[in-house]
């Protein structure tokens, strides 16, 4: 049995797509929880090795950067497509889903008020690029690269599922995102992760936006 942990602050912020992970491949793990307090008191922000949480443990073996656990996990469960072709499309569509992660956390945590409108406004540029990837998968019907779930899915799965909080109409113009968004989350593990209390208690930023 893997030992898994995940270090963070209480939030799902930059883990969530792990967690989604986790859960769909019917994995377990312990949630290391750090206080602000501890993060600005103690010295884990020295042993972080860029400063920064998450960090994640196989056993003994220690990793930080988020995307990067998240591919660490996909190669050991076989959600990096079939071949190289279909690598490099994950790793594409994985990549449009951390630009628009910084864009979000940019806001959320420099400019919520004031650039609110603005960013929902300009939501349906960034929206549109996966629609479209995913209408020239098989019509969209299945996953963002390919027959099978890949890490990028449960990226964008928690990308888009984050946006429907800020603006609940978002996906209306989208169809294929909307019946993607409803068809992963009724995926049985990823269901009852979204359903538990840890997966709602925890807040989305650690600043309380959303
Ligand atoms: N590339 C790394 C990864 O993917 O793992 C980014 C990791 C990261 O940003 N970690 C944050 C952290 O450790 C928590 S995620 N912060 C504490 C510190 O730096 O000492 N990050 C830019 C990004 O993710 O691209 C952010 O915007 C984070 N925001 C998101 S939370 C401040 C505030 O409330 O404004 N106290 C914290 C802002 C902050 O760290």
């Amino acid at each position: 049995m893997p030992e898994y942990t995940i270090t963070y602050f209480d939030v799902r912020g930059r883990m969530e797509h792990v967690r989604l992970l986790l859960s769909d491949q019917g994995q377990h793990w312990k949630e290391e929880v750090v206080t602000f307090d501890s993060w600005t008191q103690g010295d884990l922000k020295k042993k972080a090795v860029f400063g920064q949480l998450p960090g994640f443990r196989d056993g003994s073996f220690s990793l930080y950067q988020s995307n990067a656990i998240l591919r660490y996990l996909s190669k050991i469960y076989d959600l990096y497509g079939k071949n190289a072709k279909e690598a490099a499309l994950i790793d594409m569509a994985n990549d449009g889903v951390e630009d628009m992660r910084v864009k979000y956390l940019r806001f959320i945590y420099q400019n919520y008020e004031d650039g609110k409108a603005d960013y929902i406004e300009k939501l349906p540029n960034d929206l549109k690029a996966f629609e479209q990837l995913l209408a020239r998968n098989g019509g969209g019907k299945g996953f963002i690269v390919g027959d099978q779930i890949s890490f990028a899915d449960y990226n964008l799965l928690d990308n888009l599922m984050n946006h429907q909080i800020l603006a609940p109409n978002c996906l209306h113009d989208f169809p294929l995102l909307q019946a993607y968004v409803a068809r992963l989350s009724a995926r049985p593990k990823i269901k009852s992760f979204l359903e538990s209390d840890a997966h709602k208690n925890r807040r989305i930023n650690g600043n309380g936006k959303q």
